[in-house]
């Protein structure tokens, strides 16, 4: 008995960590330069599951809020001249350990820093020309999640790799 429903929160405890969500996106360069293909095939190669993905051109203030957390430093208005300056592709990732891990398929913040291998590593050069945003959190992701998304957009599906990409 105890042993069913131990193993009954275990599967539900793994389920919930399986559906962690980050929010991943190509900013204008990575657009620009025509590696928002290249980029998306890191996350689906890895086993990463696709929850939302648009194209837009951001205006200012979303941006603005987007790196809120950012407004006081001296390369903020940059940051957000550069984010603005052409489309970008938002997306929601969904995994295990999906925030952590998709940090480490995107590399250091300074290219320069990027072990070879990570998407900033491989595909840029400087930190304010680095191709690609990930969330640093979980509750960061929420956010970032809940700012470019609504709930409606983000897609409810069993990918068919599910069983091979997880134990069961
Ligand atoms: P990350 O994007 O790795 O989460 P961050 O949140 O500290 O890094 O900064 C957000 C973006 O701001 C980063 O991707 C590029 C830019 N940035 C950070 N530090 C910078 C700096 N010292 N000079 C110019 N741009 C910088
Ligand atoms: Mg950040």
């Amino acid at each position: 008995m105890i042993g069913t429903i131990l193993s009954i929160f275990y599967v539900i405890a793994r389920i919930m960590a399986n559906n962690e969500r980050t929010f991943i996106m190509v900013k204008p360069d990575g657009v620009q330069r025509g590696l928002v293909g290249k980029i998306i095939k890191r996350f689906e190669a890895k086993g990463f599951k696709l929850v939302a993905l648009k194209f837009q051109w951001a205006s200012e203030d979303l941006l603005k809020n987007h790196y809120a957390d950012l407004s006081a430093r001296p390369f903020f208005p940059g940051l957000v001249k550069y984010m603005s300056s052409g489309p970008v592709v938002p997306m929601v990732w969904e995994g295990l350990n999906v925030v952590k891990t998709g940090r480490v398929l995107l590399g250091e913040t300074n290219p320069a820093n990027s072990a070879p291998g990570t998407i900033r590593g491989d595909l840029c050069v400087q930190v304010g020309r680095n191709i690609i945003h990930g969330s640093d959190a979980v509750e960061s992701a929420k956010k970032e999640i809940a700012l470019w998304f609504t709930e409606k957009e983000l897609v409810n599906w069993k990918p068919a790799q599910e069983s091979w990409v997880y134990e069961d």
